[in-house]
């Protein structure tokens, strides 16, 4: 398991650029939304740590994971430097979780391939609830912290 030993909070400010001036969109969805809220102050706080003022930030809420594709192609619209998604997709007992991360993982990348605006992946795709907290700001981090962190690396790459 990629988080076994690996601590999605943790990273290496000394490696993170500054990123002052810099705007970003975080997408958020509604779907699980106690877990989605912890990703978003992970992304916020990690962003704010790396010099991105709280006015530069721009929370945009859709209602589930399958939805922040279109969000993050309107927000591709405006002038931001990177767009954040984040979800947390949970199995259940159909075939729902397939179709959703299928979806937004494709999805997300094909914004990357035809937009001139990265788009992060930070949704959390857990079997269990427990995992998804555990990933949220519990005892493997915040899947938030490593998304804003590699929306700041590839925004200073498209600079
Ligand atoms: C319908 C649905 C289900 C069952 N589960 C989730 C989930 O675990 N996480 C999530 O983000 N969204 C879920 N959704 C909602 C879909 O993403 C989508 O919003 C609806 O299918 C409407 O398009």
């Amino acid at each position: 398991m990629a988080t076994t030993n690996n601590n999605l909070s943790e990273y290496n400010i000394e490696n993170t650029p500054n990123s002052e001036g810099m705007r970003f969109a975080i997408i958020v969805s509604e779907w699980n939304e106690n877990i989605t809220n912890n990703l978003y102050n992970g992304a916020e706080q990690a962003l704010l740590g790396n010099g991105v003022k709280k006015k530069d930030i721009v929370r945009i809420n859709v209602p589930g994971s399958f939805e922040l594709v279109f969000g993050a192609k309107k927000a591709s619209k405006d002038n931001y430097d990177a767009i954040i998604c984040l979800g947390s997709v949970i199995k259940g007992e159909t075939d729902h979780f397939h179709y959703i991360c299928n979806a937004v993982s494709s999805g997300i990348k094909d914004l990357n391939i035809t937009l001139d605006t990265p788009v992060i992946f930070g949704v959390l795709t857990d079997n269990t609830e427990s995992q998804a907290i555990n990933r949220s700001g519990g005892k493997h981090g915040n899947k938030g912290v490593e998304a804003a962190i590699t929306a700041i690396k590839m925004a200073h790459l498209n600079n």
